[in-house]
């Protein structure tokens, strides 16, 4: 996969994508990846990437020219079906299923946002979503773009070993993990649940997916909701409710 970044901190996103899995993957070329900076294509004596909003407020925008000219620099090194995604808060909401889709294309060129955002008329030039990760403020869209590009290269075929495509299924399955734990057996008196040293497996994946069922009831009832649960993960969540409610 060939993926561009337009950033006006380079340094920053080449950084957070230099290392571990990522890193190791661009080493093995079975990544490419190109930052272009927008100051590069500033035309005036001071570099001017920002201006003030029309309409008065705070904060500053960025200037389309600099930030178009970098995307279509970006882009001439980028496949065809390369799509533009641009991070920033007004975006819809990045998550596996829209990491899974990325994964599938030859590339993707990521514009990182800084200030207040981009001037309306880049996106509307250029067509391209926009994508957010969340209901928080960042302060620019490096960090993010650097999350999007770890998962997506890390569903990339032969970037991790093979016993990870189960555990891509396993967030499929649209269920929290289950708690983990390795030696010692006991640390300052907290002992590993009996049922996980017993080595029966089919109880072991009973608790497991009760637990599963469990966290997620009582974190993420949002993911249970879209869920189908069997009869067995029903009997165990009613399980673990009526465990928990002691
Ligand atoms: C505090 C500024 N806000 C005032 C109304 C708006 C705002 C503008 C730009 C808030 C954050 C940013 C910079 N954010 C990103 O570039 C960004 C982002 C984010 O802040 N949250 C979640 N996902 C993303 S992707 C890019």
């Amino acid at each position: 996969m060939d993926i561009g970044v337009v950033s006006l901190f380079p340094e920053l996103t080449e950084s957070m994508v230099s290392h571990g899995v990522l890193g190791r993957a661009i080493k093995r070329e079975q990544v490419t990846f190109n930052c272009v900076n927008p100051r590069d294509f500033a035309t005036d004596v001071h570099r001017t990437v920002d201006d003030r909003p029309y309409g008065g407020g705070p904060g500053m925008v960025l200037k389309v020219e600099p930030v178009r000219a970098a995307i279509d620099k970006a882009r001439a090194e980028l496949p065809a079906g390369s799509p533009v995604i641009f991070l920033g808060p007004q975006g819809t909401k990045f998550d596996q299923s829209v990491a899974i889709k990325l994964s599938q294309l030859p590339g993707m060129l990521l514009v990182a946002g800084r200030y207040e955002g981009f001037d309306e008329r880049l996106l509307e030039s250029v067509g391209g979503e926009e994508i957010s990760l969340g209901d928080f403020v960042l302060s620019g869209g490096e960090v993010a773009a650097a999350a999007i590009i770890d998962s997506v290269v890390r569903l990339l075929p032969g970037v991790l070993g093979d016993d990870s495509s189960a555990e891509q299924d396993s967030f499929m399955g649209g269920l929290l993990d289950h708690p983990h734990y390795t030696r010692p057996e006991d640390f300052e008196g907290m002992t590993v649940p009996q049922v996980l040293l017993n080595g029966n497996h089919s109880e072991i994946r009973r608790w497991r997916l009760k637990q599963s069922l469990g966290r997620t009831w009582q974190r993420r009832p949002d993911l249970l909701e879209q869920k189908e649960l069997s009869e067995e993960e029903q009997k165990l969540l009613q399980e673990f409710i009526a465990e928990n409610a002691k």
